[in-house]
């Protein structure tokens, strides 16, 4: 299932003018790349001509409106109606980190968003809300850092479901382990034992925000150009690693309240912020639930070592629950495929399929209406 747009091939607008392209001109293309636009958006917005029109990227999505940046002025935005009247399911609205073409007016107080252009990746979950439709978390990230805090977040399963979403998004993800301050070197031994099997193929980065431990590791590894996204449970140190990395107390965090943790965050929208090291850092609000959604190819990445034995099973749909020559059960018997790692497995592919199911089921209720809604137009033409 392709909900990428550029693959549906929606076919872009043209803002056409006289052989303007809005993003020729050298010194606007150089403020752009800042702001992450590199040769895969430039080859992709080569018919985007206009006078009036130029591109830029949403560093912030509020309730009523937009603020994109053109890398010289931060301004919001509104959709414009003919965009909104085009809009089918929420993955068309844009999201933090897309970009996007703009008109501006009243010298760049304000702008309207035209289009939204191709995305390298998109983050989504399942809306935990409704049965089938997407929540964009974000759009054209390079890294994921996934963070966990060691004291009490540190999770293996949940760690697997943030690596299933973002592989399945075809972004990188590294793993950042916060507050290591608050354990024992042994205790932190004993979660680098736990990750061994991950190592090989994920980067881990221990940190802590309190004493600085990690911090100057974890900035050698950023690659200028490049845009991250924090994600990970709310409290684990999100916005104090952002603002450690800005070197000032730009966004608000908070102590982590137990008690009335009524799914209440510090960080309750998503910006996208330019570090003076040249990287780009979307923040996010925690979450509290990471839906899953027909995420095969995402599942089959995360749990490559599974899926490796999979195919030597005699079945091709094969369950790998109670089928005899079952290669992956095999292995895991013989303690190749680790117990805990087979049971995620298991469990996520079963959420899976569900919402595959659910979704299907709901794409053919809507095909029924929309015929429906057809045939009675028709009737009433008729008439
Ligand atoms: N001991 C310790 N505390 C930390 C560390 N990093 C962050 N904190 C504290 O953890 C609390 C939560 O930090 P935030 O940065 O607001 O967490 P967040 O992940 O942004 O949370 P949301 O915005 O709600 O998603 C604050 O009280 C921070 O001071 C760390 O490395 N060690
Ligand atoms: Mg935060
Ligand atoms: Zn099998």
């Amino acid at each position: 299932m392709s909900t990428n747009r550029e693959e549906e091939s929606k076919e872009m607008n043209n803002y056409s003018g006289e052989n303007n392209n809005m993003i020729e001109n050298d010194s606007t293309k150089k403020v752009l790349e800042q702001l992450g636009f590199d040769e895969w958006f430039q080859n992709r917005s080569d018919q985007l001509t206009g006078e009036n029109f130029s591109v830029a990227r949403i560093i912030e999505v509020n309730k009523n409106n937009y603020k994109v940046c053109d890398g010289q002025h931060d301004i919001f935005a509104e959709l414009t109606g003919k965009f909104m009247f085009n809009i089918e399911n929420s993955i068309d609205y844009p999201t933090v980190g897309d970009w996007v073409v703009v008109q501006c007016f009243d010298d760049f107080s304000m702008a309207t968003i035209h289009d939204i252009l191709p995305r390298k990746s998109l983050l989504k979950r399942k809306d935990p809300g409704k049965a089938v439709e997407f929540q964009l978390i974000a759009a054209n990230i390079d890294y994921a850092f996934i963070m966990q805090s060691v004291d009490s977040n540190f999770d293996l399963n949940r760690l697997e479901r943030y690596l299933v979403m973002a592989n399945e998004s075809k972004i990188q993800p590294i793993v950042v382990l916060s507050k290591t301050d608050l354990i024992s070197s042994e205790e932190l031994a004993e979660i680098n034992e736990k990750i061994e099997r991950f190592k090989n193929k994920y980067l881990f980065l221990p940190i802590s925000n309190v004493d600085g431990d990690g911090i100057n590791t974890l900035k050698n590894e950023l690659n200028s150009g490049k845009t991250y996204c924090l994600l990970g449970s709310s409290g684990v140190g999100k916005t104090t690693l952002l603002n450690n990395l800005l070197g000032e107390n730009k966004f608000d965090v908070n102590e982590v309240r137990e008690k009335d943790d009524k799914g209440r965050h510090t960080t309750t929208k998503r910006q996208l912020v330019i570090l003076e090291s040249g990287n780009i850092f979307i923040d996010t609000p925690g979450m509290r639930e990471l839906g899953n959604f027909a995420v095969d190819t995402g599942i089959e990445e995360t749990f490559n070592e599974i899926d490796s034995f999979a195919r030597q099973c005699r079945f091709t749909d094969c369950t790998h629950t109670n089928e005899e020559s079952c290669a992956v059960m095999a292995a895991v018997e013989e303690g190749i495929i680790d117990g805990d790692s087979y049971n995620n497995f298991l469990k996520l592919k079963k959420e899976s399929a569900h919402y595959e199911m659910s979704y299907l089921d709901k794409r053919r209720k809507d095909k029924a209406f929309g015929k429906q809604l057809k045939n009675y137009k028709k009737t009433m033409r008729k008439k």
